[in-house]
């Protein structure tokens, strides 16, 4: 397969309009009763999100496999449903009280707190649903969500999230900021290669591996969030910058500085780059994804 920069954003449009086409298929229609939590799941769930941690899930699966089948279409779907629901609730007033994501209304301003957490809820309970409904031995399907369970649970998304709150307005160790954000982000972003990787019947060392890269570019990505958050705009990004350094939050340039967080953002990518030289050519598009994400600027 050629690999360079036309072909790669080709097949990231295609591969993101089939993940589209799942989420819509598998989705409450948004007029099924009761609507107003359908129409709610929807609206953030297709608000515009850039579905980064579907592709990566499909590009970790076909280092081992082309055929890109229902399978993967619908794991990448199930964490993109949780992604949402995560971001529904961390947007809310009682957590981070944010008016705009992907450049639309959040989901409790549109339709108040009480509908955006039962959407958040019930996104959730869908991403499982997902899972199940995918067609596999039942020993895989059992090992998708046990892992789901536990990366997405209260020793990972929602500890990082926890610990988050609880730094809020103080002075933290690195090794807290640390914590959060290879808990609040990058295990999401582990979960994708190790959902890419199994249902790709990879062997268990490459499991490892690719769970490695997943955690390396899993917190080089909210790193380069972080800066972000300083450093780029409202339109840009779809949502409020500026709010961490306001309200005192354990980012990464708080704690180690602009110039020390892009440095640790670029030996993470660089880090991550090496483990995939085994697989040569057959990572070509999962290393230029990689690439985009250290360059991204939304
Ligand atoms: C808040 C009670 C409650 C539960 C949720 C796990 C969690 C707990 C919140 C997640 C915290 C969070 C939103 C972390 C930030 C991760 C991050 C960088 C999100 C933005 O991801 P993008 O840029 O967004 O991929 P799009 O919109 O493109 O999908």
């Amino acid at each position: 397969m050629k690999t360079n920069k036309i072909d790669f954003k080709k097949h990231m449009r295609e591969q993101k309009e089939l993940v589209n086409i799942t989420l819509d298929r598998f989705l409450p229609r948004k007029n099924d009763y009761p609507k107003e939590i359908h129409k709610a799941m929807r609206h953030t769930l297709f608000a515009g999100g850039k579905r980064v941690r579907p592709y990566l899930t499909i590009l970790v699966y076909n280092i081992f496999t082309q055929e890109n089948e229902d399978i993967i279409l619908q794991a990448a779907a199930a964490i993109e449903v949780l992604h949402t629901y995560t971001l529904i609730h961390d947007d809310l007033p009682e957590i981070d009280n944010d008016d705009y994501r992907r450049g639309k209304k959040t989901c409790h301003v549109l339709f108040g707190s009480d509908i955006a957490l039962l959407a958040g809820d019930a996104l959730l309970v869908e991403a499982f649903n997902l899972v199940n409904e995918i067609n596999v031995k039942p020993e895989l399907k059992v090992k998708l969500i046990a892992d789901m369970a536990e990366l997405a649970g209260d020793k990972g998304l929602i500890a990082g999230q926890m610990q988050d709150i609880l730094s809020e307005g103080k002075a933290v160790k690195r090794k807290t900021v640390d914590f959060i954000h290879l808990n609040k982000t990058a295990k999401l972003i582990q979960l994708c290669c190790r959902f890419g990787a199994y249902l790709a019947n990879a062997p268990a060392t490459h499991v490892k591996k690719l769970d490695e890269f997943g955690q390396k570019i899993g917190l080089a990505f909210q790193i380069i969030d972080d800066i972000l958050d300083v450093e780029s705009s409202n339109a840009k990004m779809g949502k409020t910058v500026g709010k961490d350094q306001a309200e005192n939050k354990a980012t990464y340039p708080a704690v180690y500085g602009i110039e020390q967080s892009k440095k640790k953002a670029d030996k993470l990518i660089n880090d991550a780059l090496k483990l995939l030289s085994p697989y040569g050519e057959h990572a070509d598009l999962l290393k230029e994804f990689t690439l985009m994400l250290a360059k991204r600027d939304s």
